[in-house]
Protein backbone atom coordinates (compact mmCIF):
# COMPACT_ATOMS: atom_id res chain seq x y z
CA UNK A 1 0.00 0.00 0.00
CA UNK A 2 1.32 3.15 -0.96
CA UNK A 3 0.49 6.94 -0.21
CA UNK A 4 0.94 10.26 -2.32
CA UNK A 5 4.12 9.99 -0.09
CA UNK A 6 5.48 7.10 -0.61
CA UNK A 7 4.63 6.47 -3.94
CA UNK A 8 6.49 9.77 -5.03
CA UNK A 9 9.47 9.03 -3.21
CA UNK A 10 9.81 5.44 -4.66
CA UNK A 11 9.57 7.69 -8.36
CA UNK A 12 12.31 9.13 -7.61
CA UNK A 13 14.57 7.15 -5.65
CA UNK A 14 14.46 4.27 -8.93
CA UNK A 15 15.90 6.97 -11.02
CA UNK A 16 17.93 8.54 -7.75
CA UNK A 17 17.07 11.86 -7.96
CA UNK A 18 16.52 14.90 -5.42
CA UNK A 19 13.42 15.60 -5.24
CA UNK A 20 12.65 18.66 -7.82
CA UNK A 21 10.35 21.61 -7.75
CA UNK A 22 7.13 19.35 -9.27
CA UNK A 23 8.12 16.87 -6.45
CA UNK A 24 7.75 19.40 -4.18
CA UNK A 25 5.05 21.31 -5.36
CA UNK A 26 2.76 17.74 -5.21
CA UNK A 27 4.41 17.29 -1.61
CA UNK A 28 2.96 20.92 -1.01
CA UNK A 29 -0.62 20.12 -2.33
CA UNK A 30 -0.77 16.69 -0.85
CA UNK A 31 0.16 18.12 2.72
CA UNK A 32 -2.04 21.63 1.90
CA UNK A 33 -5.39 19.41 0.95
CA UNK A 34 -4.72 17.26 3.67
CA UNK A 35 -7.62 19.23 6.43
CA UNK A 36 -9.92 18.63 3.61
CA UNK A 37 -9.19 15.34 2.58
CA UNK A 38 -9.49 14.18 6.65
CA UNK A 39 -12.98 16.03 6.81
CA UNK A 40 -13.61 13.95 3.50
CA UNK A 41 -13.00 11.07 5.03
CA UNK A 42 -15.15 11.74 7.88
CA UNK A 43 -18.09 12.74 6.13
CA UNK A 44 -18.05 9.25 4.39
CA UNK A 45 -17.36 7.13 7.29
CA UNK A 46 -20.34 9.20 8.98
CA UNK A 47 -22.82 8.37 5.85
CA UNK A 48 -21.69 5.27 4.99
CA UNK A 49 -24.65 3.51 5.38
CA UNK A 50 -26.45 5.81 3.54
CA UNK A 51 -24.10 5.97 0.54
CA UNK A 52 -24.33 2.41 0.22
CA UNK A 53 -28.32 2.20 0.05
CA UNK A 54 -28.22 5.29 -2.17
CA UNK A 55 -25.76 3.67 -4.63
CA UNK A 56 -27.58 0.64 -4.49
CA UNK A 57 -30.62 2.02 -5.07
CA UNK A 58 -28.92 3.70 -8.34
CA UNK A 59 -27.22 0.72 -9.27
CA UNK A 60 -30.31 -1.59 -9.17
CA UNK A 61 -32.87 0.98 -11.08
CA UNK A 62 -30.14 0.95 -13.83
CA UNK A 63 -30.19 -2.48 -13.74
CA UNK A 64 -33.13 -4.64 -12.44
CA UNK A 65 -31.89 -7.65 -14.06
CA UNK A 66 -29.17 -8.19 -11.19
CA UNK A 67 -31.97 -8.67 -8.88
CA UNK A 68 -34.40 -10.93 -10.64
CA UNK A 69 -34.28 -14.42 -10.94
CA UNK A 70 -30.62 -15.37 -12.86
CA UNK A 71 -29.28 -11.96 -11.52
CA UNK A 72 -26.16 -12.46 -9.61
CA UNK A 73 -27.72 -10.38 -6.92
CA UNK A 74 -30.79 -12.41 -6.95
CA UNK A 75 -31.50 -14.16 -3.52
CA UNK A 76 -31.12 -12.09 0.19
CA UNK A 77 -27.74 -13.79 0.20
CA UNK A 78 -26.23 -12.36 -2.52
CA UNK A 79 -27.82 -9.11 -2.46
CA UNK A 80 -26.90 -8.64 1.15
CA UNK A 81 -23.43 -9.96 -0.45
CA UNK A 82 -23.64 -7.43 -2.96
CA UNK A 83 -23.75 -4.42 -0.52
CA UNK A 84 -21.32 -5.51 1.78
CA UNK A 85 -18.96 -5.74 -1.67
CA UNK A 86 -20.22 -1.50 -2.08
CA UNK A 87 -19.57 -0.80 1.58
CA UNK A 88 -15.84 -2.86 0.60
CA UNK A 89 -15.36 0.19 -2.40
CA UNK A 90 -16.53 3.02 -0.39
CA UNK A 91 -14.17 1.99 2.63
CA UNK A 92 -11.21 1.59 0.52
CA UNK A 93 -12.30 4.72 -1.66
CA UNK A 94 -12.13 6.51 1.38
CA UNK A 95 -8.69 5.17 2.56
CA UNK A 96 -7.85 6.34 -1.02
CA UNK A 97 -8.87 9.39 -0.23
CA UNK A 98 -7.08 9.84 2.93
CA UNK A 99 -3.82 8.27 1.66
CA UNK A 100 -4.01 11.32 -1.62
CA UNK A 101 -3.24 8.42 -4.08
CA UNK A 102 -5.34 5.43 -5.26
CA UNK A 103 -2.96 2.55 -4.87
CA UNK A 104 -4.76 1.27 -2.01
CA UNK A 105 -8.05 0.83 -3.97
CA UNK A 106 -6.39 -0.81 -7.03
CA UNK A 107 -4.68 -3.04 -5.38
CA UNK A 108 -6.87 -4.39 -2.73
CA UNK A 109 -9.93 -3.95 -4.72
CA UNK A 110 -10.17 -3.27 -7.96
CA UNK A 111 -7.35 -5.85 -9.29
CA UNK A 112 -7.71 -8.50 -6.68
CA UNK A 113 -11.22 -9.12 -7.32
CA UNK A 114 -11.24 -9.67 -10.78
CA UNK A 115 -10.75 -13.01 -10.48
CA UNK A 116 -12.90 -13.45 -7.48
CA UNK A 117 -16.12 -12.07 -9.86
CA UNK A 118 -15.21 -14.07 -12.76
CA UNK A 119 -15.12 -17.42 -10.89
CA UNK A 120 -18.63 -16.23 -8.69
CA UNK A 121 -20.13 -15.17 -11.92
CA UNK A 122 -20.57 -11.62 -10.45
CA UNK A 123 -20.71 -9.30 -13.75
CA UNK A 124 -17.80 -6.85 -13.25
CA UNK A 125 -19.24 -3.62 -15.34
CA UNK A 126 -22.47 -2.91 -13.09
C1 LIG B 1 -10.99 -6.35 -0.17
C2 LIG B 1 -12.39 -6.22 0.28
C3 LIG B 1 -13.23 -7.36 -0.23
C4 LIG B 1 -14.07 -7.40 -1.32
C5 LIG B 1 -14.32 -6.27 -2.27
C6 LIG B 1 -14.66 -8.71 -1.38
C7 LIG B 1 -15.55 -9.14 -2.35
C8 LIG B 1 -16.22 -10.39 -2.50
N1 LIG B 1 -17.48 -10.48 -3.00
C9 LIG B 1 -17.89 -11.77 -3.00
C10 LIG B 1 -19.15 -12.26 -3.36
C11 LIG B 1 -20.23 -11.56 -3.99
N2 LIG B 1 -20.21 -10.30 -4.48
C12 LIG B 1 -21.42 -10.00 -5.04
C13 LIG B 1 -21.65 -8.68 -5.61
C14 LIG B 1 -22.46 -8.24 -6.62
N3 LIG B 1 -23.33 -8.96 -7.38
C15 LIG B 1 -23.92 -8.17 -8.30
O1 LIG B 1 -24.76 -8.55 -9.13
C16 LIG B 1 -23.46 -6.77 -8.21
C17 LIG B 1 -22.89 -6.30 -9.53
C18 LIG B 1 -22.43 -6.83 -7.09
C19 LIG B 1 -22.71 -5.79 -5.98
C20 LIG B 1 -22.38 -4.40 -6.45
C21 LIG B 1 -22.27 -11.10 -4.87
C22 LIG B 1 -23.73 -11.25 -5.29
C23 LIG B 1 -21.51 -12.11 -4.21
C24 LIG B 1 -21.97 -13.50 -3.82
C25 LIG B 1 -21.85 -14.39 -5.04
C26 LIG B 1 -22.17 -15.82 -4.74
O2 LIG B 1 -21.82 -16.30 -3.63
O3 LIG B 1 -22.76 -16.45 -5.58
C27 LIG B 1 -16.81 -12.58 -2.51
C28 LIG B 1 -16.84 -14.10 -2.39
C29 LIG B 1 -16.91 -14.58 -0.96
C30 LIG B 1 -18.11 -14.04 -0.23
O4 LIG B 1 -19.27 -14.22 -0.69
O5 LIG B 1 -17.90 -13.36 0.79
C31 LIG B 1 -15.76 -11.72 -2.22
C32 LIG B 1 -14.38 -12.14 -1.73
N4 LIG B 1 -14.18 -9.43 -0.33
C33 LIG B 1 -13.31 -8.65 0.39
O6 LIG B 1 -12.69 -8.99 1.43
Amino acid sequence: MRDAVTNLIKTYDITGRYLDRNAIDSLKSYFDTGAARISAAGVINANAAAIVKQASLQLFGELPELIRPGGNAYTTRRYAACLRDMDYYLRYASYAIVAGDTNVLDERVLQGLRETYNSLGTPIAP
